[in-house]
């Protein structure tokens, strides 16, 4: 119905995918997986890099395989990815080394240092950003000095960088752009002092666009790699995947609050402004820019890493044990139990998770997770935890009401994760969709297109009225989760 497909294109950090959306004149909107495929780090001569090349065969084997689907005809692209990381090129285009992972040691101590030029609390008045160590602005300099920096003529982030190898057009997408640490949130310009005084070449960044705006047309030899009739359109959407994300939040009303749960959980509100006070920064609140002019008042959570990390130490090189027993194992268990800070950076970098999650619950004084299931369910208690820490902080620092929360991502597949959220909140959860951000995506690219018209909370409700969701009410008492939270801060680091 309604026409040709919009195919969109999601970067995760532990996989990508090829999504093709239909949406029709009601505004139903339909989506299936054309192609999904791993998404590897590897780690060389020191430093963990992104297969870019192997992500961007896999974007192109699955424009094929959506338009073998589609009769060849595709209504348009959009791309999003994970945010902060980038390519830098030449003058000439090419790719000067492989993207650096954010999770790479590069920048241990660049915040401190940087933190020595613009203190932290004017940096953070001037682009609401946390100073995560991995931000953009610190990766950059990290790099100074560097041949690699010094031959750059043009840095662009990740989707930004699928986007041109797919057009030939730069662009440098706002939603993404505020996640640089060098956007001021309150206008989507530039934050011209910060970049100075850091010393970061703004020049490096190709044109700000917005999402729903045009962004090129596939090339010649990518239609015909791909088995594509032109013109495709390529449309920048919300590319950061984030932002996609909170745009298929399926919520019907306001006063809702989103965990976006995959290989991270970002836990926050959809607000009109920034919110840059010395007490939101002082909670490691981040305000990322999203679709339309809104605001994402978000904590970053470790997310769903931990219990990757873990099964991948269990596997020890070989495979990975199932996951589904493992839950319902670590749900018959009595819980919260042992917690630990699931937004603390120590579980930043990749390598030996239980032991460091092990670790973390001694200095609090805590048992160690007696096996692997108690180990899942410390994992998923310490979410839950930081869930419920992050809505209600954020209420509190934006004055505002939450009456549901709404879980999207791969997490909302994770029914123990749901219900813990719902419990540890003390609200009510809605699940799914698991692939809200493609969901975003398309539902911008379809407005672009005219097919779909409308703001936010139109687009919204296309989701709601067409997506199968979970629903999980909280049990139980909220008073154990307190005891929890105390529990961590009995952190013997202090
Ligand atoms: P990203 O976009 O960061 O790559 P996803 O949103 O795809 O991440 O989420 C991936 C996570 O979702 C996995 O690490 C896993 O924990 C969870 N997940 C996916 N499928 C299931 C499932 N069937 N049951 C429980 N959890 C699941
Ligand atoms: C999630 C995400 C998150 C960022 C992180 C680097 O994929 O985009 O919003 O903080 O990656």
């Amino acid at each position: 119905a309604g026409g040709a497909p919009f195919a969109a294109v999601d970067l995760g950090a532990s996989s990508g995918r090829v999504m093709l959306g239909r949406v029709a004149a009601g505004g139903g909107v339909e989506l299936v997986e054309a192609h999904r495929f791993p998404n590897r780090p590897v780690r060389v001569a020191g430093t963990l890099h992104w297969d870019v090349l192997a992500l961007y065969r896999g974007v192109l084997d699955g424009l094929r395989e959506a338009g073998r689907r589609a009769g060849g005809r595709l209504a348009g692209v959009g791309i999003d990815s994970w945010a902060v990381d980038f390519g830098l090129l030449d003058a000439s285009g090419a790719l000067l080394g492989n993207p650096v992972h954010y999770r790479d040691g590069r920048t241990a101590g660049v915040a401190e240092r940087v933190g020595r030029l613009l203190p932290p609390e004017e940096m953070y008045r001037a682009t609401g950003l946390r100073a995560l160590p991995f931000n953009t602005v610190y990766q950059l300099a990290a790099l100074e000095g560097s041949p690699q920096l010094a031959a750059a003529r043009r840095l662009l982030l990740m989707p930004d960088l699928v986007s041109s190898w797919l057009t030939g057009v730069a662009g440098t997408e706002l939603t993404n752009a505020s996640t640089t640490g060098l956007i001021d949130p309150r206008t989507g310009g530039w934050a011209r002092e910060v970049a100075e005084a850091v010393g970061v070449d703004l020049g490096l960044f190709a044109p700000l666009r917005r999402p729903g705006e045009p962004a090129g047309e596939l090339l010649p030899e990518v239609l015909a790699e791909c088995g594509l009739t032109g013109p495709v359109p390529v449309t920048a959407v919300g590319s950061h995947d984030t932002a996609s994300a909170v745009v298929g939040v399926p919520a019907t009303r306001d006063g809702f609050a989103y965990v976006a749960t995959g290989t991270w959980s970002l836990a926050g509100l959809e607000l009109p402004a920034p919110v840059v006070s010395e007490a939101a920064r002082r909670a490691d609140f981040t305000n990322e820019l999203g679709v339309d002019g809104t605001v994402r008042f978000l904590r970053n959570i470790m997310g769903l890493w931990l219990l990757q990390e873990c099964l991948r130490e269990w596997a020890g090189g070989g495979e990975e044990p199932a996951l589904g027993p493992l839950l319902e194992e670590a749900a018959a268990l009595p819980g919260p139990g042992p917690v630990v800070d699931a937004g603390d950076e120590e579980f930043l970098a990749p390598g030996g998770m239980p032991a460091r999650i092990a670790a973390a619950c001694r200095r609090s004084g805590q048992p160690e997770p007696a096996g692997r299931a108690a180990m899942v369910r410390c994992v998923l208690d310490s979410l839950a935890l930081a869930h419920r820490e992050a809505v209600a902080e954020a209420a509190r620092l934006a004055g505002a009401e939450v009456r549901v929360v709404h879980v999207v991502g791969g997490g909302a597949r994770n029914a123990l994760l749901c219900q813990l959220t719902a419990d540890a909140c003390g609200l009510p959860v809605v699940a799914g969709p698991t692939e809200a951000a493609s969901l975003g995506n398309v539902l911008v690219q379809a407005r672009a297109a005219g097919r779909v018209r409308g703001g936010l909370s139109r687009l919204r409700s296309c989701v709601a009225a067409s997506q199968t969701l979970g629903r999980f009410t909280p049990r139980g008492d909220a008073a154990v989760w307190e005891a929890a939270a105390r529990r961590i801060a009995e952190d013997g680091r202090g």
